[in-house]
């Protein structure tokens, strides 16, 4: 039986992928790289400097880039994408997601957070959620980031049960394939072509509910 449930962030529980895509897309502005919805999708779930890896590999610019240079453009992008999330508020909780959880406490559900932002207790804060969590996974901490399943095991470990007695929720395909990896049944929220790897598919945050997970396990 399922005793937990390990939430991806950004995408899930806060609407904070535009803000990543518009501090990112300045970035390839800078380094002279197209952007496109697919290299903004491809970003999901991908931490900080990875993502900048992609963005430079897709330009075909990434030896111009030294170490230095590429701390200096990940800095950049963290401090306008600070800018922009320092003003979120409970009302940035994506649209379900704050009565998701309350329902998720009151039946007695522990609840982690898997994000592979470092960002994340300050978004979690800002959006009043801290609360429903038992815990948030520290990505520094990790060896390697999501498609690895690290993260997820770690957030099943952070609220003590195993892998399969947990639900991972995630709108990006590597978040899904970590999910997947680490042994937890996957649900992703977003298009269905982009997450076909996961177990079970909701089209927006709105259409989560407690009884219709039941539903389908049952
Ligand atoms: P930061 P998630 C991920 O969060 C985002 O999807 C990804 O776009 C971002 O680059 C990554 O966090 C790192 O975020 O720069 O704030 O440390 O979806 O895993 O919650
Ligand atoms: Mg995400």
């Amino acid at each position: 039986d399922i005793e937990g449930f390990a939430f991806d962030m950004d995408g899930v529980l806060a609407d904070t992928a535009r803000f990543h895509a518009i501090a990112w897309h300045q970035i390839a502005d800078e380094v002279g790289t197209v952007w496109d919805d697919e290299l903004a999708e491809a970003l999901k779930g991908i931490d900080r400097m990875g993502s900048l890896k992609l963005i430079l590999e897709h330009g075909n610019v990434a030896e111009k880039y030294d170490a230095a240079a590429r701390d200096a453009l990940a800095t950049k992008k963290n401090d306008n994408y600070r800018n922009l999330i320092a003003t979120l508020t409970p009302a940035d909780a994506l649209p379900g997601m704050l009565d998701f959880l309350e329902s998720l406490q009151t039946a007695g559900y522990k609840m982690s957070i898997a994000s592979a932002s470092k960002n994340a207790p300050f978004i979690v804060e800002r959006l009043g959620m801290q609360k429903y969590f038992d815990a948030i996974v520290d990505p520094a901490s990790l060896s390697a980031g999501k498609p690895d399943p690290a993260i997820f095991i770690a957030a099943a470990a952070a609220i003590e049960l195993a892998p399969e007695k947990v639900i991972g929720l995630e709108d990006s395909a590597a978040g899904i394939k970590s999910i997947n990896a680490a042994g937890e049944l996957s649900i992703g929220i977003g298009d269905s072509k982009v997450l076909h790897e996961a177990d079970l598919n909701f089209a927006t945050t709105a259409d989560v509910t407690l009884a219709r997970i039941k539903a389908t396990l049952d």
